[in-house]
């Protein structure tokens, strides 16, 4: 069950062979045996051990965690360039480099919840349908085990899937929703599932409160200005990316805290809403996005709220060779973490 924490005692022996002993590692846990931790850098070297988010154990299941990281290696709903099937793995190697403990904003998530990566939702890379329900029966079983996802991404197609899950479970949630596009086509090609059309599916299901719905980082060319009605009409509230040049957007998140108020909210984060000279990584690139620090502004102006499910969507590593990308998955991903119910400040 637990890669890591089994790799324990061959590390024990390994680690007492060189001329230099070194510590055997700790056990993967702090303050008491409820937790899971993640490995630190300061005991074990970064690279070692297999690869999972965080450093954490690994195991199959959600049973008995209050979070959980689960990869989505599908890119086969992608309208531009490919390549987010690999979102996952290389996510989960730049994690290495996040720590524990979010000194900004004294977030200790491993202290308060149990969290564990619980591997990849075992995709139909040649049928998109197929994926869709593997992705929405795999959640389901999350839901089932009242644990929160943070997904990695994959293209944006599985946030319908995941939604479907997610509100069978929570009814129609709130939606904060970062990405360059607001991912509302009607079709594309004739088909109604891909990566331009998700949230259009969300309406078309009920899985959304509308009232409470959120897309922030809107910007570059469209076809026609029927997707932008589209979530007018919905009620749905558009923030540009150029109303947010150049501005803090921690009174945005107030805003955005009020609208959502107690009820279950998701959050939805295409790495395509930054701009690629931040995030070059991704399959459909857009000028003028967000910053990292804007980023930020919104992932930590989401505390508080009543946070059932994240996601980190659209990483397609081999269009950004310094891995940047990648590594800013992560730490948003670390940064959804740490704005979940329950976890404590230090
Ligand atoms: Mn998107």
């Amino acid at each position: 069950m637990h890669l890591l924490s089994s790799s324990r005692s061959f590390l024990g022996s390994l680690l007492v062979c060189g001329s230099r002993k070194l510590q055997s590692p700790p056990e993967r846990r702090i303050s008491d045996t409820r937790f899971n931790a993640p490995l630190s850098a300061e005991e074990v070297a970064r690279p070692v051990g297999v690869c999972t988010m965080m450093r954490l154990p690994y195991q199959e299941s959600a049973e008995g965690l209050n979070a959980a990281f689960i990869g989505v290696p599908l890119d086969t709903g992608t309208s531009n360039r490919p390549g987010a099937r690999f979102g996952p793995r290389h996510i989960r190697a730049e994690s290495s480099m996040v720590r524990t403990y979010n000194a900004t904003t004294r977030a200790a998530p491993y202290n308060s919840l149990v969290v564990a990566d619980i591997g990849d939702v075992h995709v139909n890379l040649y049928n998109l349908k197929d994926s869709c329900r593997r992705i929405r029966e795999a959640y389901q079983k999350i839901m089932a085990a009242g644990c929160i996802p943070l997904t990695l991404g994959g293209d944006h197609t599985i946030t319908y899937p995941i939604l479907l899950a997610v509100a069978e479970r929570h009814g129609p949630v709130g939606l904060i929703h970062v990405d360059a596009h607001t991912d509302t086509g009607e079709q594309a090609l004739g088909e109604k599932i891909y990566h331009g059309t998700p949230f259009r599916r969300c309406v078309d299901e009920g899985l959304l409160d509308c009232k409470r719905v959120v897309q922030i980082g809107i910007r570059g060319s469209s076809y026609s200005p029927e997707p932008y009605k589209f979530c007018r009409e919905q009620g749905f509230r558009v923030v540009f990316a150029e109303d947010c040049w150049s501005k803090s957007l921690v009174p945005l998140m107030s805003e955005v805290r009020q609208q959502m108020g107690d009820k279950p909210v998701y959050l939805s984060f295409d790495i395509d809403g930054i701009d690629p000279s931040f995030a070059p990584g991704t399959g459909t690139p857009e000028i003028g996005g967000l910053t990292t620090h804007q980023a930020l502004e919104i992932i930590r102006g989401s505390r508080g709220l009543n946070l059932v499910g994240c996601d980190l969507v659209e990483v397609a590593p081999m269009y950004d060779l310094s891995g940047n990308t990648a590594l800013t998955a992560a730490n948003l991903l670390f940064e959804m973490l740490c704005v979940l119910p329950g976890v404590q400040s230090y």
